[in-house]
């Protein structure tokens, strides 16, 4: 559908927002409960797979969306792919050009130039990284083309609708008071900490390794180095192979920043007889909590799994209708997260002096995540 199409629908969908309110749901950073926990969409979740009334669909023709998505490097990845499919389908009433980036930012912004080209009627970014958009989001904003930024965010220019994703920084501020209460009840007095960090310059990474060091800052843990491993398995598999070799026996905890890493430091430090998890010499903090993450939690091999909610596209959607209404959608929605752990010893943490749950992870935890 082209947009002189959709502003004729506007001025019609704007009677109707005005009926039916058009304000996108704004999630709190990070406020577990037990019910939450359970649930298998972020709480609130608008509908995800039925176009209302005034759905984008209701001229008749598809909406064009443009997604450039970062890559396919991890659980995470493949999990917010799928969610911008399913709700992004033909059925309900889209027509999406899906763009698999491969964690490159020149393609990156070379797919968005082509979405302007193509003239599509909305375009959403996931940026690679967070610096290097205010040209082509400019060039966004002079074709009309409305950009919806999801996940990671964009610290170089505001040209955009709206942003939907999460608090990077609160989740790595979790990590860190979480490890502070948890060496506190172990009677643990020195902390010697090797980070495995994501990708360099994306925000997911730049919020983490802020809200960690923070803590371990304040605490005066010992931060022995801090690498890249590009959030993959491969990644966190090699810059742990290095760090057995370089730090043997001088640490206790390791800190990835995704459960791919994660997995990859696990066989790591398997082949360098290195022990962790609960039962182990290493304390093993991941993010992300995916499916497999939240088994090795369970499993006892990862101590504590920040969660990073990937499920975001039905919040896009909802952004999107209200556009299509009219409406002015909120300019940030933060998505419902969850802080996992093995061991039933600490039932709370305080983040940012606000009490935070902690969830002991089970198998029908397990069972309704992504
Ligand atoms: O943690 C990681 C993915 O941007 C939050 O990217 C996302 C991160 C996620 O590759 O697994």
């Amino acid at each position: 559908m082209k947009r002189k199409i959709a502003s004729i629908l506007i001025c019609v969908a704007m009677v109707a927002a005005m009926v039916v309110g058009c304000g996108s749901k704004e999630e709190p950073a990070a406020a577990p409960t037990e019910q939450e926990a359970e649930a298998d969409t972020p709480a609130d979740a608008p509908e995800a797979d039925a176009p209302e009334a005034d759905a984008p669909a209701a001229g008749g023709e598809l909406i064009t969306i443009g997604f450039a998505q970062v890559g396919h490097e991890s659980d995470w990845r493949t999990a917010s792919t799928k969610s911008c499919q399913d709700v992004f389908s033909e059925a309900n009433g889209y027509d999406l050009q899906f763009v698999d980036c491969d964690n490159d930012s020149a393609e990156q912004l070379n797919a968005v130039r082509t979405f302007i080209e193509q003239d599509v009627d909305y375009i959403i970014i996931d940026p690679i990284v967070s610096t290097g958009w205010d040209t082509v989001l400019s060039e966004c904003e002079s074709a009309g083309i409305p950009v919806i930024i999801i996940d990671r965010t964009i610290d170089d220019s505001d040209k955009y609708v709206s942003w939907v994703g999460s608090n990077f920084k609160t989740e790595g501020l979790a990590a860190g008071e979480w490890l502070k209460a948890y060496t506190e009840a172990k009677n643990i007095s020195e902390v010697n900490v090797l980070v495995i960090e994501g990708s360099t310059g994306a925000s997911a990474t730049i919020g983490r390794t802020e809200g960690f060091k923070e803590i371990a800052d304040r605490e005066g843990w010992t931060i022995l180095d801090s690498q890249s491993g590009d959030f993959t398995q491969e990644g966190g598999q090699k810059v742990m192979e290095s760090y057995c070799k370089s730090y043997e026996g001088k640490f206790n905890v390791v800190v990835c920043q995704n459960d791919n890493e994660a997995f990859g430091a696990m066989d790591a430090m398997k082949a360098a007889s290195v022990s962790y998890g609960v039962n182990g010499d290493v304390i093993l903090i991941s993010f992300d909590a995916c499916t497999a993450g939240l088994e090795f939690v369970m499993s006892g091999d990862i101590n504590a799994d920040f969660e990073c909610n990937p499920l975001a596209a039905p919040f896009v959607e909802d952004v999107i209708k209200t556009l299509q209404s009219g409406g002015t959608p909120e300019k940030e929605v933060y998505m419902v997260e969850h802080w996992y752990v093995n061991e039933d010893i600490l039932s709370s943490i305080e983040v940012n002096g606000e009490s935070q749950e902690l969830t002991v992870v089970t198998q029908d935890i397990i069972d309704a995540q992504y």
